[in-house]
């Protein structure tokens, strides 16, 4: 982002400023019931979902979130690149009623204003999407996740008032090529310093998914590794359990 259109800035020693327990704006909203939910429920993610995207090939979109609620997943994000506003509303409102259904946790992709149209619980931003000071007072008490690349951008993530952070691409990803992996070294300086939680991303499969349980990380977003399995809740299902079993903490 060009430095002139940054809206807030935190230099390499910017610290977190925020308390450890309560994020700076629930208390001045209105539904502090429903944000406290929330809050625990993000607290208690291991294994966060996608939408097909690319990799649909031919199936039911709601049929592949709904073989990844079955094998654990704990959140549905709704990412779809390459399909009409429209078509990503309707198939929202469906996921909506889905996730509601089974308690799973709602995120939509960059679109807040899918995300208000749908109820989802959250929208998820990138560094190149509408910066968290524009969308707080309209995402009010739902939740705001955003991704980072570097200890900066988490910590500006952080004292802006994110509810979450997603960190990665860990390993290199297919799926996102554009960035170099940041490797378990992020991930373990995150851990270090968030007050938040913080769901590792990018090139997670079982193959190397105890990496991340090793140095105690146990929230992982996972996009092709389960798409690309044979079966989907199978896949979920052990990727869960890698990440709940020997849980210290993340
Ligand atoms: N952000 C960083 S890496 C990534 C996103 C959305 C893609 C993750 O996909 P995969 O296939 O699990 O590497
Ligand atoms: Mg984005």
């Amino acid at each position: 982002m060009p430095g002139f259109l940054r809206l807030t800035a935190t230099n390499d020693t910017g610290s977190v400023k925020r308390d450890k327990k309560r994020s700076q704006h629930t208390n001045t909203m209105l539904n502090t019931h429903n944000k406290k939910e929330l809050d625990k429920k993000l607290r208690d993610v291991h294994l966060y979902c996608f939408t097909p995207g690319r990799f649909l090939r031919g199936r039911d979109p709601l049929a592949v979130s709904a073989a990844q609620i079955k094998g654990g997943a704990d959140v549905i994000q709704l990412r779809e690149k390459n399909m009409a506003k429209k078509d990503i509303l309707y198939l929202g409102l469906k996921l909506r009623q889905l996730t509601r259904q089974k308690g799973v946790l709602f995120i939509v992709n960059d679109d807040i204003e899918i995300a208000l149209e749908t109820d989802a619980d959250g929208v998820h931003l990138g560094q190149d999407d509408t910066p968290i000071s524009i969308a707080r007072p309209v995402m009010k008490e739902k939740l705001i996740g955003i991704s980072t690349h570097s200890v900066k951008q988490a910590i500006d993530a952080i004292n802006t008032g994110a509810d979450y952070i997603g960190v990665g691409p860990v390993f290199k990803s297919t799926t996102k090529d554009e960035y170099e992996p940041v490797g378990i070294d992020l991930l373990l300086k995150i851990r270090d310093i968030s007050p938040i939680p913080y769901v590792a991303i990018g090139g997670i499969g079982l193959n190397n998914i105890e990496q991340l349980t090793k140095v105690h990380c146990h929230s992982a977003a996972v996009i092709s590794d389960i798409m690309n399995a044979a079966d989907i809740t199978k896949r979920c299902r052990e990727l869960k359990h890698a990440l709940v079993k020997k849980q210290k903490h993340c």
